[in-house]
């Protein structure tokens, strides 16, 4: 069983179909992230390198996030059901105004697992003519997706988050919805393909288990960071620091128009993530071998996400 998983799966004891399930549902998510993401392999390979790690199964996943378009059958309300069915349990909400967004964390059924982070863009607060180009897409999702997917089945939810959602966009409804909404023309293109997803520093070895340490690190191994707001993200509470590398460039095929052959052009990707959680001030008395999970600042925050998002955007993509 665990010789089958593949990079950063949980390993887990209990073996109950639920979990099989989850765990082969992240593995899919995991693999096809790393392969489109060149930077996940530098930094594993940069890491053992270092001595920082024997093996990638080491790296604790904090979270992964996905990124929805806010329109009938599809978006949170679809999406948080297929996690909600493998025992995740939705968290706090967050509001981005300026980028028109709405987002859940959601806590998993067991600490292993990595925590989820689900955004949705408020699709109806767009312009027209924004407006109008995605439901021109999204218009032939006529109902909810994810009711007629067997969550038990891995391969078919699998598929169902790697498959073309809708039409492949031309790339001049790419470029409009770029000028307006960097998220939106980012959904439209990579649908619900991994965004990120997050290696967790604090319980790394000394030297190496402090957002700052493990940014110079990065930094020093050539990693291109996320510099929106300053590199590292840091929560009012101080317990939440947060990094993430630019995302990686893909070549996309956009639809060719009225029998014109397909465009291709370079757009963003997925991205890496860095998170130290520190223990809270209440349980900073505990001796270091005593320290789990929930003894660590949790949850996630606005204005650390609010910078995170444009880990995508052409403002650092194109530095
Ligand atoms: C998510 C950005 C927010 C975090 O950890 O706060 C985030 C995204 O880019 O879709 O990942
Ligand atoms: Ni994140």
């Amino acid at each position: 069983q665990s010789n089958s998983r593949s990079l950063f799966a949980p390993t887990t004891m209990t073996t109950s179909p639920t979990t099989q399930t989850l765990d082969a549902v992240l593995d899919g998510l995991m693999s096809r992230y790393s392969e489109r993401v060149p930077d996940v392999h530098k930094v594993i390979d940069a890491m053992i390198a270092t001595g920082i790690i024997q093996s990638a199964e080491e790296i604790e996943n904090d979270h992964i996030a996905f990124r929805t378009m806010g329109v009938p059958n599809m978006g949170l309300a679809s999406f948080g059901k297929i996690f909600a069915h493998y025992g995740y349990e939705r968290r706090d909400e967050f509001n981005f105004i300026g980028k028109k967004l709405t987002a859940y964390w959601y806590s998993p059924p067991a600490p292993h697992y990595p925590r989820i982070f689900v955004s949705e863009l408020r699709v109806h607060e767009l312009s027209d003519k924004a407006q109008r180009i995605i439901h021109n897409y999204t218009d032939t999702v006529t109902s909810d997706p994810v009711d007629s997917l067997d969550l038990d089945d891995a391969e078919a939810v699998d598929r169902f988050l790697h498959q073309p959602l809708w039409q492949t966009p031309t790339l001049a409804d790419y470029q409009t919805l770029l000028a307006e909404s960097e998220y939106a023309a980012w959904v439209i293109y990579n649908r619900y393909y991994l965004n990120h997803f997050t290696i967790s520093v604090h319980n790394l070895k000394p030297g190496y288990n402090t957002i700052d340490e493990f940014v110079a690190f990065l930094e020093s191994n050539g990693l291109r960071l996320n510099s929106a707001g300053g590199t590292i993200k840091v929560s009012p509470d101080g317990g939440l620091r947060q990094a993430s590398t630019v995302a990686q460039m893909i070549d996309a095929e956009f639809a060719g128009v009225a029998g014109s052959p397909a465009d291709t052009f370079r757009i963003a990707g997925s991205y890496v993530e860095f998170a130290e959680r520190r223990i809270l001030p209440e349980f900073q008395h505990l001796p270091a071998d005593q320290i789990t999970r929930q003894h660590r600042r949790e949850g996630f925050e606005t204005g650390n996400a609010d910078k995170i998002f444009e880990s995508t955007f052409t403002t650092q993509t194109g530095k």
